[in-house]
């Protein structure tokens, strides 16, 4: 993967002008985000729903689970963007889902009414998880990006959007998000070329790298401090646990661990990196992988999970049996595919 130098894909230019043509015919455009969002998630339909604003089409952001990170406050545009739970929702005509592999991780948006995300209002979806299952009535989904940012800069090109500083602040903050700062085997020579271009058109990467990367609240330090000494290993896992006490003893909210899991995975020794979080049914689980044989989009798919062969997710149901059950699977999983000696 790494090494491949341009980036191995290439915009659907068909799909890209249909989208377009099916969005311009809209009243209104809703774009709820994936839950847990992050910072493609959200700085994407805001780049989006920006480039709309230039064809006199009108179109609502709505973080889907009511959570919106502190750390993405700094996004040019924040303050178009609705909290689902907050205010009612307006009237919409097309949904357009950005960066979301699979409908029905959007939250209480989906949870409160499953039907709205069944295709009675068409779905304009624009991914680039290898697991997106293509629900839209055009789907320009590109799993050789390194992020939904990185898709959309080649789609409002196609477009003929012109490049603004603030749909240029909202991309990188975007491609920032999911390459850690260009730094993952997803950035190729292709998206850092984009970076550039868009750091080119106004886009500053300090305030991008100091929300994402640097600053961080006290309970961040806490909850990071707690994480670190409830370590354990299955195997070659190596994982952490989050209780809902933790947090709460914390003060803090689960997104704000988010960037422990990618702590841990460089770990030596270890395969896979997971964290789990407590919740009502068991756990949610966040798993990375360093070595390019382990997949754990793969692993994370036998549990009805999905995700990126270095990061994905899935959920843990029961207890604690279950939970060690889980860890085991994954420990022989990632031992099996793995080839070599280290
Ligand atoms: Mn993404």
């Amino acid at each position: 993967m790494s090494g491949m130098g341009g980036g191995s894909w290439a915009l659907d230019r068909e799909a890209a002008m249909r989208s377009l043509e099916v969005l311009r015919g809209a009243r209104h455009v809703l774009m709820p985000t994936h839950q847990n969002v992050d910072a493609d998630g959200l700085a994407t339909p805001i780049a989006l729903s920006m480039a709309l604003e230039g064809f006199g089409v009108s179109s609502t952001v709505v973080v889907s689970d009511g959570q919106l990170p502190k750390n993405l406050r700094f996004l040019p545009g924040i303050d178009r963007v609705l909290c689902y739970g907050e205010a009612t929702l307006p009237d919409h005509d097309i949904l357009c889902l950005a960066d979301c592999a699979d409908r029905r991780r959007l939250g209480q948006f989906f949870a409160d009414d499953p039907g709205r995300l069944a295709g009675g209002v068409p779905i304009i979806n624009i991914d680039h998880h290898v697991t997106n299952d293509r629900y839209g009535v055009v789907n320009i989904v590109e799993p050789a990006a390194a992020a939904t940012a990185e898709v959309v800069a080649a789609l409002l090109a196609e477009w003929g959007v012109p490049m603004s500083q603030g749909l240029a602040q909202c991309l990188l903050a975007g491609i920032y998000g999911d390459t850690l700062g260009l730094r993952t085997s997803s950035a190729t020579s292709r998206t850092i070329r984009t970076a550039a271009d868009l750091v080119d058109a106004g886009a500053n990467p300090e305030p991008v790298v100091d929300a994402l990367f640097r600053v961080k609240p006290k309970s961040t330090v806490c909850l990071w401090e707690r994480a670190l000494r409830e370590v354990r290993w299955t195997g070659r896992v190596i994982w952490t646990e989050l209780t809902r006490a933790t947090l709460e003893e914390c003060r803090a909210v689960p997104s704000e661990a988010e960037g422990f899991v990618n702590f841990i995975a460089g770990t030596e020794g270890s395969l896979v990196a997971a964290m789990l979080y407590e919740t009502d049914f068991g756990w949610r689980v966040s798993l990375r992988s360093l070595p390019e044989d382990v997949d754990v989009a793969a692993i994370a798919a036998e549990f009805g999970g999905g995700g990126h062969p270095r990061a994905a997710g899935c959920e843990i149901r029961g207890g604690e049996d279950q939970r060690d059950a889980f860890l085991n699977r994954v420990s022989e999983s990632a031992a099996s595919s793995h080839r070599s000696e280290d």
